[in-house]
């Protein structure tokens, strides 16, 4: 055992499933990982690591793994070397973009793309040599909101105040126990909420569900779904009418209280608390413990994104924290300095608003483009099925399913199987791949050197994202693909198409932009002759970083650089920027707010409101296959007993499912931690169209429910994804009808 509890076979490897990045030991044994557990004597997770990360032996050596890349011939998929394969794409690629110019390739990043740090990089600068901005990120159907709200509100460039600093603290939507984020502390949440609840921190959850994270509380509003904007709203109202909030911070830092104050006037928190269905002294009481903390945050997750309005709730979000003064203030320690990013001065004053619609690449759809998070996916069917130049004719999928993940399946799948080329990077044949010409196999997690810089960037797109600690962890590859298997690295993909179409790659190295930036990012032109490593791409990636990455190597176990934390430095002499605290767009959507009520569609007809549910064992569409992890093949219909009783319905029992725009099938499961009328159904189930009818197979597929029209956001594009009206109804046979709506 070495000093840090290590054995002579246990090597340190990171999980890069989702953004906790966890720190493990992996077992070698004969070059093959046999088990992985959580590293105790690594990072700040506490030696945290959940079932999925465990099971990443499965995942590497499991019967699903693509180990070779895969070509549709004859109505099927067979096996293509990676060289065969990247010759093919790159002359077709090459033929479409002569005869319909650059627009016509299209990348979509999806939440795949996570640990591809490397790959998301040579990929953008594959584009750029293409000369195709066509690029579109699961981001925009995640929590986009937040990004335009920062554009909107301004950022504070000494960062946010630290959760375990915090003696109040309100999560909105987000069940970080299980989902660890986004928009939480991503590292071992369940620890930090446990510590916080000994430590008596005033937690106020707002979530329809009693979830693994209410159970924490110490005050849960259970809402209807959709309605945190005006809870947010009511807050703000009793706040300023209480003159609660810190009128030095707001005087010096922040314009616009006159408009927020004529805005949130109709906004009772009487009326707010009787349509969102909570007692109004709960919703009261939220506002004076938040306005009488001495430090306090707010966390935003998926729950309120999705529920249509999710600008305007971040953008509420962040006029709260700014009423209360609830940034942090010079002399107070700098909360996330970077390591492996390039190092910035925090300083506590305001940056300044910026524009939230981008001049980058206007999309023909829905008046969506470029703005501050990213291109919308939800307009990749219109653009492909859209007549006229610049349609969309290639899409490559790096790390994304959105036959499992786009709202309105149906028009998904009409666009995709209308695309000249979909390349699909994977390591499942997933129902996205098996639709696509071409399916290449990536090498995994362990076959990977990493580090940590990804998750220190994340903080360049959102509030409370990001590590909390200056902590930084190399890992060098652990073993070598299985034996015969013919992967390759997706950056490796993007490069090896480039060499084929003659493009140089320019390279931009990792970055973020706003208030936590202080010089341009390198750009260095990749040697297009003699291929570097993987660990020379990352050395060059992380040329800029505060402390080399030489320095980071040196210690196998990772490190967390207490020794460059730093403290929040004074207002610059002569700065007088200030926060938008009424953004006329933001007080426009607000306003309307009470007419929407009254228009909202008939309840009579749709008595249900359907949510997401993240549950511990599988992320979006992936890791279904392993019965250790999914036991159950479906993702079941959640609906609280008395409304179980009312329809007359048991636990197994098969509904369907109908919203405005379509229906799906459910096999319905009793659950007393929901509020009554809502029901929860956890996303990325399902086959392709005409493959699910029967929901106990595979599941249904909730995007199937949703359409790109419903509520969208106009400048993000994101349309409602939860709090859906939905009507069930029992379904006494298991045959299915296939949906009379195509
Ligand atoms: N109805 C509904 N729709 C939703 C949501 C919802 O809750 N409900 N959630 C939304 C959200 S928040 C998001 S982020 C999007 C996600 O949208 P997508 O990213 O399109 O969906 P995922 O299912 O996460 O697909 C990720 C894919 O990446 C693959 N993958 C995993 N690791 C790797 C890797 O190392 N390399 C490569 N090449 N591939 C890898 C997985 O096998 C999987 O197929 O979906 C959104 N859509
Ligand atoms: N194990 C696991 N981890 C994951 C994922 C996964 O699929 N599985 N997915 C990853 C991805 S892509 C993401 S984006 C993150 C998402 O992480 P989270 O945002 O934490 O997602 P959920 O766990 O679905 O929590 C959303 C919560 O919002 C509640 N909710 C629904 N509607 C409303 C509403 O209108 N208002 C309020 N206040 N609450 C509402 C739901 O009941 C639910 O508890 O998780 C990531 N991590
Ligand atoms: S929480 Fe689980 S999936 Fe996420 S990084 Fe940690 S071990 Fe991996
Ligand atoms: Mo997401």
């Amino acid at each position: 055992m070495s000093d840090t509890g290590r054995a002579a076979n246990e090597h340190p490897a990171i999980c890069r499933l989702c953004t906790a990045f966890c720190p493990l030991l992996a077992t070698v044994e004969d070059g093959v990982v046999t088990a992985v557990k959580g590293h105790a004597g690594a990072g700040f997770h506490g030696g945290y690591s959940c079932p999925k990360g465990r099971s990443l032996p499965d995942q590497h050596y499991g019967p699903n793994r693509l180990l070779s890349s895969m070509k549709a011939e004859g109505g099927q998929h067979v096996a293509i070397s990676s060289a065969a394969a990247m010759d093919e794409i790159a002359e077709k690629i090459s033929r479409i973009v002569a005869e319909h110019g650059p627009r016509s390739v299209a990348l979509f990043f999806g939440f795949g793309s996570v640990p591809q740090m490397a790959g998301v990089v040579v990929a953008g600068a594959w584009m750029g040599a293409l000369g195709s901005r066509m690029m579109f990120s699961a981001g925009s159907i995640d929590k986009p909101g937040i990004q335009i709200a920062l554009a909107l509100h301004g950022d504070w460039q000494g960062g946010q105040p630290l959760f375990e600093e915090a003696d109040c603290w309100m999560i909105f939507g987000a069940n970080p126990v299980i989902s660890k984020g986004p928009g939480f502390p991503a590292q071992n949440p369940g620890q930090l909420l446990k510590a916080a609840q000994r430590a008596k921190v005033d937690l106020i959850v707002v979530d329809p569900r009693q979830t693994e994270t209410a159970k924490r509380a110490s005050l849960h509003l259970q809402p209807c779904p959709g309605y945190d904007a005006v809870i947010l709203a009511a807050m703000i109202h009793v706040i300023i009418a209480e003159q609660l909030y810190d009128e030095a911070f707001v005087a010096e830092n922040a314009e616009g209280l006159a408009a927020l104050t004529a805005t949130v006037a109709t906004f009772r928190p009487e009326m707010v608390a009787e349509e969102a269905g909570i007692p109004s002294q709960e919703l009261i009481a939220a506002a004076r413990r938040f306005a009488g903390a001495k430090v306090a945050g707010v966390s935003f997750g998926t729950g309120s994104s999705f529920a249509g309005h999710s600008t305007l709730v971040e953008y509420l979000g962040l006029c709260l924290a700014t009423l209360c003064g609830q940034w942090a203030r010079a002399g107070q320690r700098v909360r996330k300095p970077n390591v492996l990013l390039p190092a910035y001065v925090a300083k506590a004053q305001p940056y300044k608003p910026y524009p939230a619609k981008g001049s980058g690449e206007q999309l023909r759809v829905r008046g969506l483009g470029s703005c501050p998070s990213g291109l919308a996916a939800t307009a990749i069917a219109d653009e492909i099925l859209m007549e006229g130049e610049g349609r969309i004719r290639a899409l490559i999928c790096l790390g994304g399913n959105p036959m499992m993940s786009f709202p309105d399946q149906h028009r998904t799948f009409e666009a995709l199987k209308a695309l000249d080329l979909l390349v699909v990077l994977d390591f499942e044949l997933t129902a996205t791949g098996r639709i696509a010409d071409y399916v290449i196999a990536p090498k995994l997690t362990l076959e990977t050197p990493a580090t940590t810089a990804l998750v220190e960037r994340l903080k360049y797109s959102g509030t409370h994202r990001g590590m909390d600690r200056p902590y930084a962890h190399y890992v060098p590859k652990l073993v070598d693909p299985p034996a015969g298997a013919d992967v390759i690295e997706e950056w490796e993909f993007f490069y090896g198409l480039a060499q084929r179409m003659g493009l140089p790659l320019r390279v931009v190295t990792p970055h973020g932009a706003g208030p936590h930036v202080e010089h341009a990012p390198t750009v260095f032109d990749l040697d297009m002759t003699c291929k570097p490593t993987s660990d020379e791409l990352l050395s060059l990636l992380l040329q800029d970083s505060r402390v080399p990455l030489g320095e980071v190597k040196l210690h196998v176990d990772g490190h967390i650089y207490d020794e460059i934390a730093e403290t929040v430095h004074p207002r610059d002499a002569g700065n007088d920027d200030r926060l938008q605290l009424g953004d006329p767009l933001m007080m426009a959507e607000l306003a309307a707010i009470p007419a929407e009520w009254a228009t909202a569609p008939d309840r009579a007809a749709f008595p249900f409101q359907l949510v997401s549910r993240r549950i511990n064992g599988v992320i979006n569409s992936f890791g279904r296959s392993n019965p250790r992890l999914c036991p159950k093949p479906y993702n079941p219909l959640s609906l609280h007993p008395e409304d179980m009783a009312e329809l007359g319905l048991v636990s197994g029992d098969l509904v369907e499912i109908r919203s405005a725009f379509d229906r799906v099938g459910g096999v319905v499961e009793t659950d007393a931690t929901l509020r009554r009328g809502v029901v929860s159904m956890t996303q990325g189930f399902g086959g392709l169209p005409g493959e699910d009818s029967d929901p106990r197979t595979m599941g249904s597929n909730t995007g199937r429910l949703l359409s790109v029209h419903d509520m969208f956001d106009p400048i993000s594009g994101i349309p409602r994804m939860g709090g859906l009206p939905v009507a069930i109804s029992r379904v006494d046979t298991p045959a299915r009808r296939e949906p009379e709506i195509a």
